[in-house]
């Protein structure tokens, strides 16, 4: 990956002329200069997390030292893993995902964010653990049917199980991951954290052939959707035992964001009409009721009349999102909207209010967050404008000149006077920085289209290879990017193991019956195969018509053994 991107030539000549006009300069060392300014970026913070405060969970970059915050599993660590790859580090990464396979615990009693921890936890450990292979490292047989990583992200998604065990399906919002949900646990959950679910647990119960986890997601995400008001709308927080919404402002934001965002991505990664039917129809009262001038506003749910003319930082995904759907002329309009905020405040204030084009009280802070910059990189990539390389360059200056300190990079309290807090929150290392060197690196794997065998399972048998990669990455709302060839691929092999038990439940019946005389092996010959009329032809056992038999021992050997 270094080499592609410092010193390859065909690389760089593809790619030099979007440099040129952009930063004016023939000096073609100059993006490779970008390109390691941003891994400096990523090491003094990574390393001064792994120096300061691992195993806390962030780094606290004004003290130096270190502070648990959505658990107490070294959330940092597991968010940053897979950014390693990302910029190069295969090393690096393999000691990283044996360390933590080694430190982490979750049968701990922490009462934890049932939304973070599969975002940040799961989400980083499946993705680390769908990558294994791309990183050179020694891979179990099976993977990515299985692995550690996979066992351990499953581990902790077990623990959130119990916040889904509602009346509706709608989980609770915290679970103890020792004991559950506590009895005192309020029913009030953000829509958001009803349903970001889908993309990490179906990977889950795909790769590990374990149903449970998608079921839950899915009946979540068909209660929430009975829900929404006679506008088509959603609010931000609901109870989730009585049905009722608590807060009823409907939006793109806080609260609410990656609900939409999963619908999209749940889609295409699962190629889910549901999930996409379900998306089109919030999005036409969400274009009717909340946009103006291509921003987007808060609105009561049920009146559809303004409640708050606002926009929100979380809410600069949306361009991105609607870059995945083709809406590009709505997407490029948004971001200019919202990069206009970036280039007033040097970043993006957490709330702006749009009629009087200023931040809001107590909420003029910048944690950081990824969310425009992820736009860019999707509106780059399907534009191919150096708006977006620009925007990337701003957030690169910006974030080294008003965030850096001699530990890190701190969320800013104050984007007027620049103000800092003690806070480095994980997504810096999972997102902003993996979404700014994808940016300025469109030939990266994960954009895509990649086939080049490197990471590819061999599926074995007659029935061919299979190459992951080969239908891009889907990123989870935390940037962490789930292969769905993996998903297809292991859904087969759960599929062949499922034909291999009932050939065995199957032959040893027959070989039971066959020991026990009855009458029908006794008595006339049998019936013709033919069917009576309205007889239906029930399936035959094995439905997979093309692979001989002796292929499909050679695929399930572990359980056959050859003696012959
Ligand atoms: C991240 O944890 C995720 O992107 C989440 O969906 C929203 N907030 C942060 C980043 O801003």
């Amino acid at each position: 990956i270094n080499s592609s991107i410092c010193s390859a030539g065909k690389y760089l000549k593809i790619n030099i002329n979007k440099f040129m006009y952009l930063i004016n300069t023939s000096d073609t060392g100059f993006k490779c200069s970008l390109m390691n300014r941003i891994k400096s970026m990523f090491y003094h913070a990574y390393n001064s997390y792994l120096d300061n405060a691992f195993p806390y969970d962030e780094l606290r970059p004004l003290t130096c030292d270190g502070q648990d915050t959505w658990g107490s599993f070294s959330l940092t660590l597991i968010d940053a893993l897979d950014t390693l790859l990302v910029l190069g580090n295969r090393t690096e990464f393999e000691r990283v995902a044996s360390l933590l396979q080694d430190t982490v615990d979750f049968d701990i009693d922490v009462n934890a964010s049932v939304f973070e921890t599969n975002i940040r936890v799961v989400g980083g450990l499946l993705s680390a653990h769908l990558l294994a292979g791309r990183a050179g490292m020694e891979l179990e047989s099976g993977w990515p049917c299985s692995g550690p990583l996979l066992r351990m992200a499953e581990d902790a998604a077990r623990k959130l199980l119990p916040a889904f065990q509602t009346p509706t399906g709608m989980p609770y919002g915290t679970v103890n991951l020792l004991h559950g949900v506590s009895p005192t646990e309020t029913p009030v959950t953000c829509t958001a954290g009803v349903g970001t679910f889908i993309l990490e647990f179906a990977t889950l119960s795909r790769l590990t052939g374990d149903a449970t986890f998608e079921n839950v997601a899915r009946r979540a995400l068909r209660a929430l959707w009975k829900t929404r008001s006679d506008i088509g709308l959603v609010g931000n927080h609901i109870d989730i035992v009585s049905k009722k919404w608590v807060a009823q402002d409907a939006g793109i934001g806080a609260g609410v964001d990656s609900y939409f965002e999963y619908l999209v991505k749940g889609a295409i990664m699962l190629q889910d009409e549901e999930l996409l039917n379900m998306f089109l129809e919030y999005d036409r009262a969400i274009q009717n009721y909340t946009r103006f001038d291509d921003w987007y506003l808060w609105v009561h749910m049920h009146k559809g009349t303004v409640s708050m003319p606002v926009f929100q930082s979380l809410e600069a995904f949306w361009p991105g999102l609607q870059s995945l759907l083709g809406n590009l002329d709505s997407a490029v309009r948004t971001f200019q909207n919202y990069y206009s905020v970036w280039r007033q405040f040097g970043g993006l204030p957490e709330f702006y209010s749009i009629p009087q084009g200023y931040t809001v009280d107590k909420r003029e802070g910048y944690p950081l967050r990824p969310e425009l910059i992820e736009s860019a990189m999707y509106l780059f990539r399907a534009t191919g404008d150096h708006t977006y390389l620009q925007l990337g360059l701003d957030a690169l200056e910006s974030i080294e000149r008003i965030a850096k300190t001699p530990c890190g990079y701190a969320s800013v309290k104050d984007l007027r006077d620049h103000q800092l807090d003690n806070r480095m929150e994980s997504f810096f290392l999972a997102e902003t920085i993996k979404y700014l060197y994808l940016l300025f690196d469109p030939t990266h794997f994960l954009h895509g289209g990649g086939t080049e065998g490197d990471g590819s399972w061999e599926e074995g048998g007659e029935g061919g290879q299979c190459v992951l990669g080969a239908g891009g990455f889907i990123f989870n709302t935390e940037a962490h990017p789930l292969d769905p060839a993996a998903l297809y691929c292991c859904s087969r092999h759960t599929q062949d193991r499922r034909e291999l038990r009932d050939i065995l439940i199957n032959l040893s019946q027959h070989d039971r019956q066959s020991k026990q005389p009855t009458k029908e092996t006794e008595g006339p010959a049998p019936e013709s195969i033919a069917l009576k009329p309205g007889e239906k032809k029930t399936p035959p056992l094995l439905s997979c018509p093309v692979q001989p038999f002796s292929a499909r021992l050679s695929i399930l050997g572990q359980v056959f053994s050859d003696n012959t």
